[in-house]
Order: structure tokens, then sequence, then C-alpha cells
């Protein structure tokens, strides 16, 4: 029986993945290559030093240890310029309602993101005081697909892992929560997704019935 369900950010409660593509676009033009949204595709999930490898795999650069630092920390405050106007307004459809709807049936919830910037993004967007626990990239030294970032909030929710289900909108967040032995709702598009147990669109019809297993 499932007693709690773990959250993705990026994705799942929010669609932080266009501020991503700006800020890391911004870099790119700095750095005189074109990068895509194609190619922002393979960035969801992913930490943030692992998607500038990927970028400047894009861009066929190879620079020093010093410099990638000096590329993340820039591309990460021109992100925190646009998450900063964010408002409750960009919570996906039916997540609030979702999430009230599993309080009042006595089922935990956690946050379990890769990110770094997810309490203030979760501020920004009014749910800093919903979830039971959050678990960001800041707690966790293995990167999704580890299953590292749900371990831990099961054991913040003091839950087995076979009594949490998570929700993720990322193949490497799938590959983590089942690794971590934990049931999967992928959230996003089955031919994607293939290895979630069940997958929705979004959370505009979630009921409780969808988390039983
Ligand atoms: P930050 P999630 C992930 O969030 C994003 O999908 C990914 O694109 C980003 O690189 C990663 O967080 C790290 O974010 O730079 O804010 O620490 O999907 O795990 O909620
Ligand atoms: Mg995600």
């Amino acid at each position: 029986m499932i007693k709690g369900c773990i959250f993705d950010l990026d994705g799942v409660v929010v669609d932080t993945a266009r501020y991503h593509f700006l800020a890391w676009k911004r870099l790119a033009d700095q750095l005189g290559f074109i990068f895509t949204e194609e190619d922002n595709e393979r960035l969801k999930g992913v930490s943030r030093m692992a998607s500038l490898e990927i970028l400047l795999s894009v861009g066929g650069m190879h620079p020093d240890n010093q410099k990638k630092q000096e590329m993340a920390i820039l591309k990460n405050q021109w992100y925190l310029e646009y998450i900063d106007k964010m408002t409750p307004d960009e919570i996906l459809p039916g997540v609030t309602s979702f999430l009230e709807l599993l309080k009042s049936a006595g089922i935990k919830t956690a946050l379990g993101t890769a990110s770094k910037n997810a309490w203030t993004i979760l501020n920004h967007i009014g749910l800093s005081n919903i979830f039971d626990s959050v678990v960001d990239g800041n707690r966790v030294t293995n990167a999704k697909p580890d299953p590292e970032v749900f371990l831990l909030a099961a054991a913040d929710l003091k839950l087995n892992p076979d009594e949490c289900l998570v929700f993720e909108d990322a193949v490497a967040g799938v590959e983590a929560a089942i690794k971590g032995g934990m049931k999967c709702i992928g959230v996003g598009s089955p031919e994607v997704l293939i290895k979630a147990d069940r997958v929705i669109a979004g959370f505009s019809h979630a009921d409780l019935d969808m988390i039983e297993f």
C-alpha cells in the first residue's frame, strides 16, 4: 500500500526546463555555438555539472575545471534571474489540489529533485510548506539515476521504499525510482517513460485510485 508520494520538481510540479534552456542558451551564445531546444531535452533531470558537460559536448569544447566552475556559476546567476520572477500561476495544472487530496487522505508527500534551487522555486510558487520533506540537490551526492534522492525522501517520511510512489518526468528519474525499489508514475509520454509503472499526461484528472497498486 502506498503511504507516501515523492514528487520531482522540474517537469512535474513546475516547468522550469524553459528557464534552464534560456540560461544554457545564453551561455552557448556567449561561447559562440548553437544550442537548440532539442539539445535541451537531454538536460532534463540531469544535475547542473552533468548538464554543462552535455552542453560543452554540443559545442565541442574542452575547458579546464576552473573554467567549467565559472560557466556553471554564470549560468546559475542567469537562471536565478528567471526563477526570481516565478509566481504560483506557474504550478502545473492540478498539482496543488492533488497534493491537498493526498494530505487529506493521510498520504505523506515529499519533493525529490536534482535542483539546488528548489527552495527558491518553492518560495516563489507558494509551496514551501506543503511537503513533509524536501530533498534537493544540496542534500545528495549521487545524481539520478542513482536512487539516493528518493531513498533520502523515504527515510525522511519514515517509510520503506516499497510504500513510496515517485512522480517523474525524466528517464533518469524513473530509473532512480525503480532502482530504489519504489513504484513510479511517469509524467509525460509513455513512449519515452517506458520503464514507469504507469504514465500520466499531468495531474488535471489525478485521484486516489491512481496511486493504488
Ligand atoms: P539546478 P528535477 C533538474 O530538476 C532539472 O530537470 C535539470 O535540468 C537541472 O539541471 C537540475 O534539476 C539541476 O538544477 O541547476 O537548479 O541545481 O527535474 O530533478 O526537479
Ligand atoms: Mg524533472
